[in-house]
């Protein structure tokens, strides 16, 4: 009985399917297996035999009987193992992949400049593309001849005094008017100016910030225009300078350059002996506060503007500004970005 067990032992633990397994349990120990049926002939043995061999046969019973529910479990372990691989799950992957669309470039910086400035403490104000002279330039100390005025820069409506706004500065002369300071506002969208060229189209897109508080001075500016261009171009000592200018609506107006490089037609910012002119900014004019409401003797404040369709090409290394707008899918595919891997995240 012995080399028996040893034989069924070895016939189970090569067995590599539950479903062999079972033929095998149903073999030995079924209604007409080979162990059922021997303990089915002890009948006919004497009663000495009987209990003798039937004890011999209960013993290979049980061990074929754990034999096979060793084995049993370790081919349902296994079994269990492929059927979970072969559901395995990339949740990084696209749940969509006939989705091909992507993001395009400039709403990859929009939610990247947003994300920052909104860890900065900054809201989003939004306003309409379509302002009036008195948001648009009278409040900002825009003169009545000053040349931004004019018909060749400016779109007007046919309603009197209407136009398409040429910046986003609107949005923090209503904001000044219908909120007391201190006023921490970003302001992004679309503007529209009479011009067309391989860096100009007639509609482009604008960040403005507008920080207003007691005691705000230079030192706020700077940091905060310096911190923000290191993060946006990924480049912790990009070279920076503040050059003098003048706009209406500042007093001092500083322009901002970044260091940069020329070879050829290559651009290569953050090394090099070359300046790059990225950014406006300024102390908001005392006059522009007091347009709004605001006393300038208590609080002060700091501006700033950029174009987001230069700032987008200067990082991405596009030289036209036109496909911007040309809604082509192959420019698309190649610049856009994918939407499962969102910006300041
Ligand atoms: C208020 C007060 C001050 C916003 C500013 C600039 C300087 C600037 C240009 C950058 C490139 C426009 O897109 S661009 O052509 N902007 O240089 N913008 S200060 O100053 C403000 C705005 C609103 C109430």
């Amino acid at each position: 009985m012995g080399p028996r067990l040893q034989d069924w032992k070895q016939e189970i633990n090569q067995c590599a399917s539950l479903r062999d397994l079972e033929d095998i349990r149903i073999r030995l120990l079924g209604k007409s297996g080979e162990i059922t049926q021997m303990l089915k002939n002890l009948g006919t043995l004497d009663a000495g035999q009987r209990r003798e061999k039937g004890a011999e046969i209960n013993q290979l019973k049980e061990g074929v009987r754990l034999c096979l529910e060793d084995r049993h479990a370790l081919l349902a372990a296994q079994a269990l193992d492929d059927k979970l691989a072969g559901e395995a799950v990339d949740v990084t992957l696209s749940s969509r992949p006939e989705a091909v669309g992507t993001l395009h470039p400039l709403t990859r910086t929009l939610e990247e400049i947003t994300a920052y400035f909104v860890n900065a403490g900054f809201s989003v104000a939004e306003g309409s593309d379509i302002e009036d002279e008195e948001h648009n330039f009278t409040a900002l100390n825009i003169p009545e001849h000053h040349p931004a005025r004019q018909s060749h820069d400016t779109f007007y409506l046919n309603a009197p005094g209407m136009l398409l706004r040429t910046h986003t500065s609107p949005v923090q002369i209503r904001t000044m008017k219908a909120t007391p300071p201190p006023i921490r506002i970003l302001s992004l969208g679309r503007v529209y100016r009479s011009d067309f060229d391989a860096t100009h189209t007639p509609m482009f897109h604008q960040v403005e910030g507008l920080v207003i508080d007691q005691g705000t001075h230079m030192g706020h500016l700077k940091s905060c225009i310096i911190d923000f261009l290191r993060h946006y171009f990924d480049i912790a000592d990009l070279p920076l300078r503040f050059r003098p200018s003048f706009f209406p609506f500042t007093e001092p107006s500083a322009e901002v350059d970044i260091g940069c490089s020329r070879e050829g037609n290559a651009l290569k910012i953050g090394t090099g002996k070359d300046w790059l002119e990225i950014l406006g900014c300024g102390m908001v004019h005392p006059k522009v506060l007091l347009n709004c409401g605001i006393d300038p003797d208590i609080y002060q404040g700091f501006a700033f503007g950029m174009g987001l369709d230069r700032i987008t090409m200067l990082k991405y290394g596009l030289p036209d500004i036109r496909p911007f707008f040309e809604g082509d899918a192959r420019w698309l595919k190649h610049y856009g970005f994918s939407p499962y891997f969102p910006a300041g995240a």
